[in-house]
């Protein structure tokens, strides 16, 4: 099966989908989508993909978007490593607390958006982190009680596909991490996985990119 990731090396939700492919160990060529440029709103890309969104994943033609429905898609095709566990409604909590109440916030079109607003950079950095505190204070309280050596015991799941990414990002805008044990010790176990390392913005970022 031939699989084309179209991605931005910077995408936290592209960025998911790469661990996931690499968890499963499957072979695909990467189509980069330069945001920084709008590629993604271009009308070649839009025709392919109506929502102008990274990422999208073509399997033998069939394209696919949402970073979580591109997983699932894979956990059904490739089901070695399993990557939603027996406590599916737990795992998906936590990965949905990131992907669906973290990230939208914060995405590109929102911050550009409020800087069409006339929000400064400053007051968009401060948007940026009051959202990431938020979540993550409620990811930490929801996690701790059943987190092992990942978020949800002792095996990677989809709920660290989401936090690997969204941990990145809170580093990149400065957020103080030490409130979220959970999540700083969860995020490092993961992070030191190959699949997981491999997936790091800085090991696919194009060439001569500063990151
Ligand atoms: N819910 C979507 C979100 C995808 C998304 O927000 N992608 C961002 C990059 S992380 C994007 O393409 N942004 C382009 C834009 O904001 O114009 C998913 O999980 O795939």
């Amino acid at each position: 099966m031939k699989l084309v990731l179209y991605d931005y090396y910077r995408s936290s939700a592209s960025y998911r989908v790469r661990i996931a492919l690499n968890l499963k160990g499957v072979e695909y060529e990467r189509v980069p989508v330069n945001l920084l440029e709008s590629a993604q709103k271009s009308e070649e890309y839009r025709a392919r993909n109506p929502q102008g969104f990274v990422p999208m994943l073509e399997a033998d033609g069939e394209r696919l978007t949402q970073s979580l429905a591109i997983i699932d898609w894979l956990d059904t095709r490739f089901p070695e490593p399993p990557l939603l566990p027996a406590d599916r409604a737990h795992v998906l909590a936590l990965a949905l607390t990131i992907a669906a109440d973290i990230h939208p916030l914060n995405n590109l079109r929102v911050l550009k958006q409020l800087s069409g607003l006339g929000i400064d950079e400053a007051a968009r950095e401060d948007w940026y982190r009051h959202w990431v505190r938020e979540g993550f204070d409620a990811l930490e309280a929801l996690a701790a009680p059943r987190a092992g050596r990942f978020l949800f015991g002792d095996s990677v799941t989809l709920a660290d596909i989401c936090l690997v990414p969204q941990m990145y990002n809170a580093r990149r805008f400065e957020v103080d991490l030490a409130p979220y044990p959970t999540l700083v010790r969860a995020d490092a176990a993961a992070a030191a996985l190959e699949p997981f390392a491999a997936a790091h913005p800085d090991r696919v970022a194009p060439s001569g990119t500063r990151s």
